[in-house]
């Protein structure tokens, strides 16, 4: 039987590794979401930064599961990350993190980790719908289950914002340096909606809390992108066979990786960089660009994707319809960005296309269907409001639409029940449960989710009835009915 992969010993020699001595690591970071995300980006650009700066090593937390948990410290931290392109796979084991703690386990040693001044950094990858935003005001959800149990409970924290904010209390009591936390979440101004959200929360129990949070922390946003499929069985099958050794925490990502980051930490930060990331003083204009054109295509074609039968983002590609629909999309939304220095919109447009075109990677149209109702605000919703209002027709954005609403139905083309995986599942199939299922009816209905779709998009007629028409297409061909 193959040995876990524990340590750096055995490993063949086209197998790159840490050549720090991770021994002599300390832990700076504290990194909430230990998914595959967070393995393929900030602890790979973590490791690199390692080799000059042993300071900043990384303790990974869930606040749920625990099986990655489990995998990394059975591994002494270690994982292999693959990169796959047309021309190959290749196997990196990434070092940085020391170790890993499941909260719902252990939330005292959390707690005691997020007031140790030794942790500079608290970053996160939790993904959109944990952080209890309410996308009506763009502050905190009191009716979000963890910000409602936090606030009842504010020193027993079960949710990220309560966790933060009970950290920075501890921190405050004891007279100590606050952490800088830093948002790698797709959110437009990530850092300032964190920050509102804590801000919101701190004040509700201590408004002199909120006000030294205020003046002494500072909330960097991020723009991070780096297209990571879940892990499969294929992914553990080839680190085994790179590697030598079975990897439970291995990870495949894409060749390409971007990180921009802006430059406001309260107490150091890693050199990252030197691993490539690019500081800024204000990331908004990345965010947009990449959340408008990259997120919001992708999630275009998860939606017309998966209800065409399509299982992954590359098989999207060699429907000519949708791959020109695609680029019709990401035209539209460059649209309604501002020119930013040094980057020229095509090109990055064709950059896209190229990725998710990578035959080697495996991204289900599934995968990124989920929480769409967390998704299509910064994505389609907002942007197709700007365009409108430029007087474009936002066509795209409606074929968009039109494609989540009937994914929403949840039974595919051929009759097959699905699981929505939308923390507003519930809400969606009662709204839909007293419609008529006719499109108007189910167009109507969708549009009517509270806060989802901002008024400038449900005022305007012909837009909606574009959205209604291409869900009836949808609904009686299967297709995308896009051209
Ligand atoms: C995807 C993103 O799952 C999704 O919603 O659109 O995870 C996407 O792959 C990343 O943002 C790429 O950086």
């Amino acid at each position: 039987m193959t040995t876990r992969l524990q340590t750096l010993d055995s490993l063949p020699a086209s197998v790159l590794r840490p050549v720090y001595d991770r021994d002599r690591v300390t832990t700076g970071i504290l990194h909430l979401g230990p998914g595959a995300f967070f393995r393929a980006h900030l602890a790979v650009y973590t490791d690199d930064v390692l080799v000059k700066d042993n300071r900043w090593g990384i303790e990974a937390v869930s606040l749920r599961s625990t099986d990655v948990v489990d995998h990394l410290n059975e591994q002494n931290g270690l994982y292999t990350l693959l990169t796959r392109d047309t021309a190959g796979t290749s196997a990196r084991v990434i070092g940085s993190i020391a170790k890993a703690h499941a909260a719902s386990r252990d939330p005292g040693s959390l707690l005691k980790r997020l007031a140790d001044p030794a942790i500079r950094i608290v970053s996160l990858t939790v993904t959109e719908k944990a952080y209890g935003l309410d996308p009506r005001t763009g502050g905190l959800d009191l009716a979000h289950p963890d910000i409602a149990a936090d606030l009842a409970n504010p020193t027993h924290p079960r949710g990220v914002i309560g966790y933060i904010v009970a950290g920075l209390a501890a921190r405050q009591a004891q007279g100590l340096n606050p952490f800088t936390p830093l948002s790698c979440d797709n959110l437009p101004g990530n850092g300032a909606v964190l920050k509102r959200l804590v801000l919101e929360f701190a004040d509700r129990i201590d408004p002199a809390l909120r006000r030294w949070i205020e003046e002494s922390v500072p909330f960097p946003s991020t723009m991070v992108d780096r297209i990571t499929p879940a892990s499969t069985d294929e992914t553990y099958a080839d680190a085994e066979r790179l590697t030598g050794h079975a990897d439970r925490a291995a990870i495949e990502t894409e060749p390409f990786s971007q990180w921009v980051i802006e430059d406001h930490f309260v107490d150091g930060r890693p050199a990252w960089e030197e691993a490539g990331a690019l500081m800024v003083s204000d990331v908004s204009a990345y965010e947009k660009m990449k959340l408008r054109m990259l997120n919001g295509a992708h999630s275009l074609l998860a939606y017309l994707g998966f209800i065409a039968g399509h299982e992954f983002i590359r098989d999207t590609m060699q429907d000519a319809a949708l791959k020109s629909l695609a680029e019709r999309h990401m035209q539209a939304a460059a649209r309604t960005l501002d020119p930013l220095a040094g980057i020229d919109l095509d090109a990055y447009a064709s950059a896209l296309i190229a990725r998710f075109e990578n035959r080697a990677i495996a991204h289900r149209t599934y995968q990124i269907a989920m929480d769409g109702t967390q998704k299509l605000p910064q994505r389609l919703l907002q942007p197709a409001a700007e365009a409108l209002a430029r007087g474009e027709d936002a066509e795209t954005f409606a074929l968009a639409i039109a494609g989540w609403m009937r994914y929403a139905l949840g039974i595919d083309r051929n009759g097959k029940p699905y699981d929505l995986r939308d923390p507003r599942a519930g809400e969606i199939a009662g709204l839909l449960e007293a419609t008529d299922r006719s499109a108007r009816g189910i167009a109507s209905a969708l549009f009517s989710l509270p806060g989802l779709f901002p008024v400038a998009l449900t005022d305007n007629a012909p837009w909606c009835a574009r959205v209604e028409r291409a869900l009836f297409d949808l609904m009686s061909e299967g297709r995308t009915g896009s051209g």
